[in-house]
């Protein structure tokens, strides 16, 4: 086997629209629930965004995507994995809803996409779309609930139609939505992502965490699968193309050997990447999470399995951090278990980012690729994996752009990528580090930082890391040529 990756591996950043856009809602497009979230504050007055802050403006990009794209080139980079947003497409002014009535495209935001879309083909750049990345229209959460109601698939399936109608003949990687656990667990288990509902009356007015998560992740599934079967039925046969889903997952590891910590590891497994994965690459739920959850979550009838089993050409997965796991503690939106950075022996597992949830141990990577393939069989893309480093807040330029933290990680996790692939036979084909740029973190806003760009948020100007000229090389000596 050759030490090198496939020749035609894909290499490239990842971003999102509301993290890296701007453009305030109205200007040119509808809200979503991020602009509610970040502009709203609930009763308790709690503070939703550390810095108070909202993707208003974030990086520019909706201005400043050439450049972007240039930034792409300049990183050797053969593919960009970006997402599109559904109230930019989708046009939700319309204050009416007659019966059976379409919420109309809006050409403008179609005709943004095209540019990018056909720039990025230019200058020979594989795009990479995402159709929804946390930021649902307000009007749907509006009129009935957004995800906790089944009415969402159809309004998906919709918006995908025209995304499909409007690029299918030059995208050709297609991914339904993105980290479907995350918005789930946070948007309607803990309340500290949109919609912001939450059991936890200090955080939130309103919403019940023992129910709404399940009931929204049921309805993601449910939206994916249905996009999928028209893509296939309706897409694939005239332009091609792959569809598939970004799930997200840290690397469970038992905390020690104790069968209990060892059965701990794999019930986070379950909860995190299983309630998704299984139902759409194995056609079930996890039977310990079916176990926990009780009557809670929702069945789905045969026709609905027929659909789901099967609905994804590929294994999206964003992969940031490792857990040390054991059995213990209430947290049922994670399966009862507890995590730790600490190993037994009293050290850290790895250098810790800014985000709290992040440490960089590279060698949980490989196992996680390695389960991923040993479980779901399918071929996998690296959809993010990044790190936020200490040094991108704690230094200003231009030492800042010396992100010695972050260039670290990626030698540790670039190279466990290789070794899953070359030694241990992992089907990887593709790689996207998160970010591209500097961008609104959520919850975190503009206090944290992933880009392998920084950018200078007074003047927007962007300026190149080491970690992107680390990435750069790396790739150009580890791709393989035909
Ligand atoms: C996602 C992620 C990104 C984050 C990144 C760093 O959903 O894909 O949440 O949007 O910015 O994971 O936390």
């Amino acid at each position: 086997m050759s030490k090198l990756l496939p020749a035609d591996f894909a290499y490239g950043f990842a971003t999102a629209a509301y993290q890296i856009e701007g453009t305030p809602a109205g200007a040119n497009r509808t809200a979503s629930i991020w602009d509610t979230f970040t502009h709203v504050k609930p009763k308790s007055g709690h503070k939703r965004v550390a810095d108070d802050s909202s993707g208003d403006v974030a990086a520019d990009s909706f201005n400043r995507w050439r450049e972007d794209i240039a930034l792409l080139k300049s990183y050797g980079a053969n593919s960009y994995r970006f997402s599109v947003s559904w109230s930019r497409i989708i046009d939700f002014g319309g204050s009416k809803k007659a019966a059976g009535y379409k919420d109309p495209a809006n050409w403008e935001g179609i005709k943004l996409y095209r540019e990018i879309i056909e720039e990025l083909v230019r200058v020979g750049i594989t795009p990479f779309v995402t159709l929804h990345h946390f930021d649902l229209p307000q009007a749907l959460e509006d009129r009935y609930g957004g995800w906790l109601n089944k009415k969402i698939v159809d309004d998906f399936v919709h918006y995908a139609k025209i995304c499909f109608e409007s690029f299918g003949d030059v995208v050709k990687h297609w991914i339904t939505t993105n980290e479907p656990y995350v918005a789930i667990v946070t948007g309607y288990g803990y309340g500290i992502h949109a919609p912001g509902r939450s059991s936890y009356r200090e955080i939130a007015d309103e919403g019940d965490s023992s129910t709404e998560p399940w009931i929204a992740g049921h309805h993601f599934i449910l939206a994916h699968a249905h996009t999928v079967k028209y893509f296939r039925e309706h897409v694939f046969p005239v332009h091609g193309g792959t569809i598939g889903i970004t799930l997200d997952s840290s690397s469970y590891i038992p905390y020690d050997d104790k069968p209990e910590n060892v059965e701990a590891a794999q019930r986070g497994r379950d909860f995190q990447l299983g309630l998704f994965a299984d139902p759409i690459y194995k056609g079930h739920y996890p039977a310990s999470v079916k176990r926990i959850l009780g009557n809670r979550l929702p069945d789905f009838t045969a026709e609905e399995i027929d659909i789901i089993k099967g609905s994804s050409d590929f294994f999206g997965v964003n992969a940031y951090t490792s857990s040390l796991t054991r059995d213990g503690g209430h947290d049922e939106l994670r399966g009862n278990i507890e995590t730790t950075f600490i190993k037994p022996d009293g050290t850290q597992l790895g250098t810790q980012a800014k985000s709290s949830w992040l440490q960089d141990y590279a060698p949980g990577f490989r196992l996680l690729l390695n389960y991923i393939w040993k479980t779901y069989k399918t071929p996998i893309y690296v959809t993010e994996n990044g790190f936020s480093a200490k040094s991108d807040v704690e230094l200003s330029l231009p030492e800042v752009l010396h992100d010695t933290d972050r260039v670290e990680y990626f030698r540790g996790y670039t190279n466990a990528l290789l070794a899953a692939v070359v030694e241990d036979g992992v089907p990887v084909k593709g790689y996207f580090a998160w970010s591209l740029l500097d961008n609104f973190e959520w919850s975190d806003g503009y206090t944290t930082r992933f880009g392998v760009t920084y950018v200078d948020y007074k003047t927007q100007m962007r300026y190149p890391k080491e970690s992107s000229q680390f990435l750069k090389k790396w790739f150009a000596e580890h791709i393989g040529r035909e």
